[in-house]
């Protein structure tokens, strides 16, 4: 099966291409290398040292023999995607390729516009492309949990049965994003719901929570094929932060009081769930929603569990908790179903001592090209 990762040079993406071309896979990537572009702009780099993709994928093939095709442009581009498209022909598409983090989104409007425009025209792109040229690919887009928000009631996968005035009906489960960012991914589900309704597209939405982890089987083969891992205020995730933040002796920074509450997967998963969707399509006209987490917890017991396991290894962690940036809720009500992965075989890694003594030891190695300065968040959700 030949399956397209546009994104497939960034943290979930990179992960992913590699284990589905392990497993057998036709892969090629695609991506604009914006990211790289991006971290240039906001003077922040990668805890781990990324090389060019062009040698990362000469690694890879002089390692395992193994070719992945690499097509570098924008997805906002339509002549380079659907050229990209008709040369590769692929069966399944994973769309990664977007501005992914809350806090760029909110950094301005230009930040806002940008993200915005970015991913909601790259993937109704893919849609139209798929449309005119290839209506039996299968999408398999990254979501997020953040689209449903906090709402006080479960969390179904994607849709909710109501009954109101004495009438019932199914629908799209109500969503309340807490990010420009955030509401992007709304707006790209829109989009793909439409175009599976009315041109009969198949299409997978998966509602990934928060990544945490750096290794997979296939990026620790060899320094060359290391992943991205992310620590400052802008791209770095709550607990790679964390664990970052521990190993080099920086209070952790938890916004708030901590009770924030998030849906989280080890990268391992994250590679796992994408290839369950791949061999499992959804049908003709289907737009299926997979909720993509293996655990619940709030920021503040994570920041407790990283405390724990440093002290464990010898570290002395402090716990900080900073004035809230964002505009969210810290106590609520929140549980979400993931039943729809699991069903299909996924077998989580939870979070375990191991796994945060792992990212502790990755950090402590790589601390020499921490940039402190990054450390503390800078955008606010606030009106000034
Ligand atoms: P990332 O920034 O590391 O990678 C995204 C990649 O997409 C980058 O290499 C970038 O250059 C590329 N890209 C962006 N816009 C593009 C465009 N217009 N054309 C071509 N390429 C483009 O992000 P990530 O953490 O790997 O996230 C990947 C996807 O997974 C995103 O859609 C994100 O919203 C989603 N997601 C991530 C997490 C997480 O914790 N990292 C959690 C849930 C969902
Ligand atoms: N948080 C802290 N301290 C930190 C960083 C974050 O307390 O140092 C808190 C935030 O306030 C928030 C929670 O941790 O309540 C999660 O923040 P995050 O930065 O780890 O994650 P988020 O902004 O939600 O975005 C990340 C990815 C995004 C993905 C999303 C999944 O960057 O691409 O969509 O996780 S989810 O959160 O389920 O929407």
């Amino acid at each position: 099966m030949k399956v397209l990762v546009i994104g497939g040079d960034g943290y979930c993406g990179w992960a992913t291409a590699l284990y589905l071309s392990n497993r057998g896979y036709e892969v090629a990537i695609l991506d604009s290398l914006v990211r790289r572009h991006w971290d240039l702009e906001l003077c922040v780099e990668t805890l781990t040292p990324i090389a060019p993709i062009q040698q990362r994928l000469q690694r890879w093939q002089d390692l395992t023999g193994k070719k992945i095709d690499l097509f570098i442009g924008d997805i906002n581009n339509y002549d380079f995607l659907i050229k990209s498209l008709r040369q590769f022909q692929p069966d399944a598409i994973v769309h990664f390729g977007e501005q992914r983090s809350a806090p760029f989104s909110m950094i301005d409007r230009e930040h806002a516009v940008l993200t915005q425009t970015n991913n909601v025209v790259g993937n109704l792109n893919i849609l139209y492309a798929m449309k005119d040229e290839f209506p039996e690919a299968h999408l398999v887009k990254l979501g997020t949990m953040g689209e449903y928000g906090t709402p006080n009631i479960d969390i179904e996968e994607g849709y909710i049965t109501i009954e109101h005035n004495g009438r019932k009906d199914t629908l799209p489960y109500p969503k309340m994003p807490g990010s420009y960012y955030h509401c992007s991914k709304v707006h790209d589900s829109t989009n793909i719901h439409f175009a599976c309704r009315i041109w009969g597209l198949r299409a997978t939405d998966l509602n990934q929570g928060v990544v945490y982890g750096v290794l997979t089987d296939e990026t620790g083969m060899d320094e060359l094929l290391i992943n991205r891992l992310d620590y400052d205020g802008v791209f770095g995730t709550a607990l790679n932060r964390f664990c970052i933040q521990a190993a080099i002796g920086h209070p952790l920074t938890v916004y708030g009081s901590g009770g924030q509450t998030r849906a989280f997967l080890d990268i391992r998963d994250t590679v796992r769930c994408v290839e369950l969707a791949i061999a499992n399509p959804a049908q003709a006209g289907e737009f299926r929603v997979f909720n993509q987490f293996t655990e619940l917890f709030s920021v503040g017991s994570l920041a407790e569990k990283v405390r724990e396991a440093g002290a464990a290894l010898g570290l002395k962690v402090e716990v900080d908790h900073l004035d809230n940036p964002r505009v969210e809720k810290e106590e609520h009500y929140f549980n979400a179903k993931n039943t729809n992965l699991l069903d299909l075989g996924l077998q989580p890694h939870l979070l375990s001592d191991s796994l945060l003594d792992s990212l502790l030891n990755f950090a402590t190695k790589y601390q020499h090209r921490v940039d402190k300065s990054q450390i503390l968040p800078k955008v606010s959700w606030h009106r000034k």
